[in-house]
């Protein structure tokens, strides 16, 4: 194994997908999730090449998404890649929902059956851009399955852990993190996805929801006043064949270093150790940093690393999959600190740290 690097993936066609504006109550404001977030994570990659291998994943098999992904999605994306005009960006305007409706996702017009909320548009580059963002984060679980690194990266733009089995929302369209958590469970191994993005990862809770050899934990600004609004709560704990294999960590508004590291001391790892899961899969968004214009919490870049470090210190092979993380000046020192945390924590944890 080799623990001196971490393996990154990412694929320049992830730039082509520009959705310009959201939605937010009433008010038209420009879309958060740019390209320059990955340009800037990308920059501070490339900046400490000693520590991090920029590469290029492997092209998903589409037979490994529909594993995970209700092949209409698809269609949908694909309907949008064929019938969207250049430069064209599509807000789905109809949300009809209930008995008898029949959607047919050939049609963009119904593309709000298949989508949650407001910020989240369809363009002729969502379909490739989301599908190489995919294919990073299985490339690198990849690696962690292998056994060649203890720490690999997907550098996943789109994000990924707001979407379902059969819908997209949250600026998320295929999930990343879930099918990378599905890439390690194939062969027998239990997955742990821990989601630090500063909001509620519904999309892999709702994924593995009846499945006992995934554990999913979130933690996340409280969603009885934060995006997503209707999940997120600490009663949600699994399905009836996964009882407690689903953990909520909702915090309150502010929420700093601190009493962020008392969650994970007091509600992460005591299940994780319980669960004792061969992997980790980081839903890793940064939007948790105190600047982050989305986010409410006021974590620093110091308290990003050490929340790395301490999950790094639990002493499982991670895959970290980029989530959410909006301001994007520090965007790419706020992913260093938290892979360099990561593995500087398991290098401790194997008795390899560095002093
Ligand atoms: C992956 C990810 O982090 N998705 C987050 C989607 C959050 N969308 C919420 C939109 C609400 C906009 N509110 C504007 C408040 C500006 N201060
Ligand atoms: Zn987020």
């Amino acid at each position: 194994m080799s623990d001196d690097y971490i393996p990154c993936f990412f694929h320049s066609d992830q730039l082509t997908f520009k959705p310009r504006y959201e939605w937010a109550f009433g008010e038209r404001i420009d879309h958060p999730e740019t390209t320059a977030r990955a340009e800037g994570i990308l920059t501070a990659l490339e900046k400490d090449g000693s520590r991090y291998d920029v590469r290029r994943p492997e092209p998903l098999p589409e037979a490994t998404i529909t594993a995970l992904h209700d092949q209409r999605l698809l269609t949908l994306y694909k309907a949008a890649k064929n019938d969207l005009r250049r430069g064209h960006t599509f807000y789905p305007t109809v949300f009809m929902h209930g008995e008898g409706i029949e959607s047919d996702p050939s049609n963009i017009a119904h593309a709000g059956s298949f989508c949650f909320d407001s910020g989240t548009p369809l363009s002729r580059e969502t379909w490739n851009a989301s599908f190489w963002s995919a294919s990073c984060a299985v490339s690198a679980a990849d690696q962690i399955m292998r056994g060649e690194h203890p720490i690999a990266y997907a550098l996943s733009r789109p994000p990924g852990h707001h979407a379902t089995r059969s819908s997209f929302g949250g600026y998320c369209y295929l999930a990343n993190a879930a099918l990378a958590a599905q890439h390690l469970a194939a062969e027998g191994a239990r997955v742990a996805i821990v989601d630090i993005d500063v909001h509620h990862g519904n999309g892999s809770q709702s994924i593995f929801w009846n499945d006992p050899q995934v554990l999913t934990i979130s933690i996340h600004g409280d969603p009885t006043h934060f995006f997503p609004y209707l999940t997120g709560f600490i009663n949600e704990t699994g399905g009836p064949a996964a009882s407690n294999c689903n953990v909520n960590v909702p915090l309150e508004e502010k929420t700093d270093g601190q009493a962020y590291e008392r969650a994970l001391d007091r509600h992460v790892f005591p299940r994780l150790e319980a669960f004792d899961p061969d992997f980790i899969v980081l839903a890793a968004g940064v939007d948790t940093y105190e600047r982050d214009p989305m986010g409410d919490f006021t974590l620093t870049t110091e308290d990003l690393h050490r929340v790395g470090e301490r999950i790094g210190n639990f002493g499982r092979p991670v895959t970290a999959v980029q989530e959410g993380g909006y301001y994007t000046a520090h965007i790419g020192r706020n992913v260093a600190a938290v892979l360099s945390g990561l593995h500087e924590g398991y290098l401790h944890a194997k008795g390899r740290g560095g002093g």
